[in-house]
């Protein structure tokens, strides 16, 4: 059986039909990824109203791809005090934004009760807003550099106020490669078992894949597989976000850069392999709104939200420093031809924008 047959029959595909998927022409893996997102949600692509927050740019770690981290190549450090980080969560609740999406640097001289305290401090003040908070990578900082179990990390944002943890740090799984864009951070088997650990809490995160550097399609394949067989584990898994390298202001050099056609075959591609993980969202902020929004007609159901502000992808060259207006991501939804659904952070429907 050779793989078209195989997705169009709904087999489970290993790692070499999905190396043979990048093969095809992207108009056949799209319209195979097509189908699959049009059994689950239609013309339905969701979105929310958010607010992403990076209160840090102070880093211990020195991974090569990153340009927000404060470096030679980025010497103004900032660190926000609790109280502005709250002053900003407020402002855009306010504004209608649900959901807080807070990603730091991991920076030694903060404290653990920064770290910790600013979530308290937002629950205190807006306690339905959603706090999406710490990557894994955050997480095995605050545990290595506190002298703590991921357990009890874990535990502790409970009790501050995080609803769900988000995608970040998972970068590529390939050891090696690891080894050379971000040594000493959080390894693969550690951000896989935090996000283990955190699902067997009863909550819920996010995976995300850094991909169109110096990986091959070999190393998104087996990334992709490791996080399938920890989704059929624990079903903790709501949304897979392929990110897409960002070159500038940083110490990763890269010779070729994905094509717009590579980029969507990835994006078709996880979604066929990822056939456990609910969403896979086409993340505006690094792929450009543009090619997010064809991703909708290859496999992405999900476009992240309006973010308001953006700091991570904006300091390696991507144009998302200032989110998008409401009105203008639901036109563009909705002119390309698909259904704006806003939704909550654990993609509950919240409005259909018809
Ligand atoms: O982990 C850093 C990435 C991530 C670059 O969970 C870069 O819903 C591209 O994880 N080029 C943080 N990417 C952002 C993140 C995220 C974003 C949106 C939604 C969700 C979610 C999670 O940004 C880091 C790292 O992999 N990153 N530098 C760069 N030069």
């Amino acid at each position: 059986m050779d793989v078209v047959e195989k997705v169009c029959s709904k087999k489970r595909i290993d790692f070499e039909d999905a190396l043979k998927l990048y093969d095809l022409d992207l108009c056949t893996l799209g319209e195979l990824a097509d189908q699959k997102r049009k059994e689950l949600y239609g013309n339905k692509t969701y979105f929310n109203i958010n607010r992403h927050i990076n209160p840090t740019n102070i880093c211990k770690d020195i991974c090569k791809f990153c340009a927000y981290s404060a470096s030679r190549k980025n010497p103004n450090q900032y660190t926000m005090s609790i109280a502005e980080i709250v002053d900003i969560a407020k402002n855009s609740w306010q504004k209608g934004a649900k959901e807080v999406h807070i990603v730091s640097a991991h920076n030694p001289e903060a404290g653990l009760e920064w770290y910790l305290g600013m979530f308290r401090a937002i629950k205190e003040e807006i306690p339905d807003i959603h706090i999406k908070a710490l990557t894994a990578a955050e997480v095995n900082f605050l545990c290595k550099e506190y002298g703590l179990s991921h357990d009890e990390i874990l535990d502790l944002m409970i009790k501050n106020g995080v609803d769900s943890m988000p995608g970040g740090g998972a970068e590529i799984f390939d050891e090696k490669i690891r080894e050379y864009i971000c040594k000493g951070k959080v390894s693969s088997n550690e951000w896989l078992e935090i996000h283990r650990k955190w699902h067997k809490r009863g909550r819920k995160s996010n995976a995300t894949m850094l991909f169109g550097h110096i990986e091959n399609r070999t190393h998104r394949i087996e990334h992709m597989l490791r996080l399938r067989t920890l989704q059929d584990e624990t079903q903790g898994f709501n949304c897979f976000i392929p990110l897409v390298y960002q070159k500038e202001n940083n110490y990763l050099r890269v010779e070729e850069f994905p094509t717009g056609q590579e980029i969507l075959k990835t994006i078709a591609i996880s979604r066929i392999v990822l056939d456990n993980i609910p969403h896979i969202k086409a993340y505006w902020a690094n792929a450009t709104i543009n090619l997010a929004l064809v991703a909708q007609e290859y496999g992405a159901d999900d476009l992240d939200g309006t973010i308001e502000c953006e700091s991570i992808q904006a300091a390696a060259g991507a144009r998302s420093s200032y989110g998008i207006p409401l009105d203008e991501f639901v036109h563009l939804i909705r002119d390309s031809g698909f259904i704006p659904v806003e939704r909550d952070s654990l993609y509950n429907e919240i409005r259909v924008w018809l």
